[in-house]
């Protein structure tokens, strides 16, 4: 805050509730602006992106939810912004939740590659978008980069947006812990917002550190 601001706060005197209402609205705008200026602004209308990259490195396998819990009902990747190791296999499993999804490499906003390297409706998802529980769909990432952004088409300007980060130096973000493991979903939690997130991370951690310790 510069000096002029401070001085008019000061000025105010008893308009303090004001000042405040205030102050609470630049810190929100200010939220909203940090979303929007990592991965090229990829996640601008993503709710369920909470300003966090997911650090999955060190797995040779690695889970993202599609039809996740957020942007309205179960359109979202859970988690939506993941850093993971180059050689990687990323497995994206429907939760079955919130209808047809697809996954589709989203070159427009990919500042790296003009090619469309992945998309869940080649062969074996006959072109459409799928609804069903278990869907599963992969790709192996073997070359580092600054991020591959990618979308579910249908769900697209509802937010329905992931960026899978190849080496833990390109997040643009605060790397937070990755809670959903390796394993497939029948043992992973749904993705439920950001006290779920919050919750599911403190246990995540706490079964892995009891898992390492149980095997020395
Ligand atoms: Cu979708």
């Amino acid at each position: 805050m510069d000096t002029s601001e401070s001085d008019s706060y000061t000025r105010r005197g008893l308009l303090r509730a004001g000042a405040g209402a205030a102050t609470v609205a630049a810190v929100t705008t200010g939220t909203a602006s940090a979303q929007g200026e990592v991965y090229g602004d990829h996640f601008s209308n993503t709710g369920n992106f909470d300003g966090t990259t997911a650090d999955a490195t060190g797995q040779d396998e690695v889970l993202v939810q599609v039809g996740a819990g957020g942007n309205g009902a179960n359109q979202a990747f859970g988690p939506p912004a993941v850093a993971i190791d180059p050689g990687t296999t990323v497995v994206w499993e429907w939760t079955g939740q919130g209808g047809p999804h697809n996954v589709v490499h989203w070159t427009d906003a990919d500042p790296e590659r003009d090619t469309e390297l992945f998309n869940s409706q080649g062969a074996g998802h006959e072109g459409v978008a799928v609804p069903d529980a278990g869907t599963t769909f992969e790709w192996t990432f073997e070359e580092a980069g600054s991020f591959y952004p990618y979308v579910c088409t249908p769900h697209r300007a509802l937010g329905m947006k992931g960026a899978i980060v190849v080496g833990a130096d390109n997040a643009q973000t605060e790397l937070v812990e990755y809670a959903l493991g390796s394993g497939r979903m029948e043992t992973a939690p749904v993705w439920g917002g950001a006290f779920a997130f919050g919750l599911v991370s403190i246990v995540g951690v706490a079964a892995y550190r009891a898992l390492v310790d149980g095997e020395e």
